[in-house]
């Protein structure tokens, strides 16, 4: 019998996400009941979601509630929920010290009664959320520390950490289906949730990036204002003999879901609107360069990877490039290059 824990002949068909984690973390004592417990309160709290994502329309979620967040942008009914429902999920189970979240200022700590464990959960409960209302995917991104204080509430330094840290990451992408896509370091896996029997199966075992893939993903109608480097890179994509084409819904998670599976290069530089970046480190770049990593790809910040980084503060944001490890080192390269 194969030694080989990733094996894909022992995934037979219906092979549960519980079954796969058990099977593939046996073995490996840094993976407590913790860990797993862990996962298992992230997929119930993404089956919630899913439900209400699913039923937003009649069930009066479709959005904004009026009020800006942190962020300093319009907080849809949606993200709300999905907010609550994942915290919820997690903060009884005695598996986390404390949790980031998009939504919120500060750290969340575990509340009384309930016990701190040996994690710290942080998330972006859903991503893309002002496309909800087209029915385009949207999705929650998160990210997975061991902590490092030594027991008690959690503390900034067991969030402000290099990205190398991190143990585990992974995205559920609510689309025409619902997929969980899990990574614990020993490649990348999606599961696909069936609704009839509220269980995530392993659809997509061992996703690689396709290396000769020639999708780009961006909001090109911020190029002028991009790095003029950039710009040439992108023009050079114009000439048909390059085969390039472009695909972006505007979704973090929806654009990576798709270049993960098919192959692709997602691009978010800084631009005049956003001189350091949109995107935030910890909940969202961490996380997806995690994957993308695990996948046979890239993601850098435009000068380096961004795993290499140490996030400085909660809701730090950065450029991002990630997908195709060529296409990545390619345009890195430029940007690094004296103009
Ligand atoms: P969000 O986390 O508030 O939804 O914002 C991040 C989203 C990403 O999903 C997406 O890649 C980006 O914003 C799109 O930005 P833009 O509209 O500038 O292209
Ligand atoms: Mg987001």
């Amino acid at each position: 019998m194969s030694t080989d824990p990733l094996n894909h002949s022992q995934f037979e068909e219906g092979t549960t996400l519980d079954r796969f984690l058990l099977e593939t973390l046996r073995g490996h004592p840094e993976a407590t009941g913790q860990f797993v417990t862990l996962i298992n309160q992230v997929t119930l709290a993404a089956k919630l979601v899913s439900a209400r994502v699913n039923r937003a329309g009649l069930a009066n979620m479709f959005g904004a509630t009026g009020t800006m967040n942190i962020q300093g942008e319009f907080v849809q009914k949606m993200d709300l929920y999905a907010n609550e429902t994942f915290k919820r999920a997690i903060e009884h189970a005695g598996v986390v010290c404390m949790m980031v979240s998009e939504e919120e200022e500060e750290i969340i700590q575990i509340p009384p009664p309930f016990s701190p464990g040996h994690y710290v959960f942080c998330m972006d409960p859903l991503d893309g959320s002002s496309n909800i209302d087209t029915n385009a995917s949207i999705g929650t991104i998160f990210c997975i520390f061991r902590r490092k204080s030594e027991g008690g509430p959690g503390k900034p330094e067991d969030a402000l950490r290099c990205g190398r840290d991190l143990v585990a990451a992974g995205y559920i992408v609510y689309g025409a289906g619902t997929v969980l896509v899990l990574s614990t370091g020993r490649g990348v896996h999606g599961f696909t949730l069936d609704p009839t029997v509220g269980e995530f199966f392993l659809s997509h075992h061992d996703i690689r990036l396709d290396p000769t893939a020639r999708t780009y993903s961006c909001n090109e109608a911020y190029s002028a204002t991009w790095d003029q480097r950039l710009g040439s890179w992108l023009a050079t994509t114009k000439d048909p003999a390059t085969g390039w084409s472009a695909r972006y819904i505007g979704s973090l998670v929806g654009d990576f879901h798709r270049n993960l599976v098919k192959g692709g290069v997602f691009l978010y530089p800084p631009s005049q609107k956003a001189p350091k970046g949109k995107l935030r480190l910890l909940y969202e770049a961490f996380p997806l360069a995690f994957l993308a990593e695990q996948a046979g790809g890239a993601a850098t910040d435009g000068h380096g990877p961004i795993l290499d980084r140490t996030l400085t503060s909660l809701h730090e944001r950065t450029p991002l490039y990630i997908g195709n490890a060529e296409t990545v080192q390619e345009i890195t390269r430029l940007l690094t290059t004296p103009a």
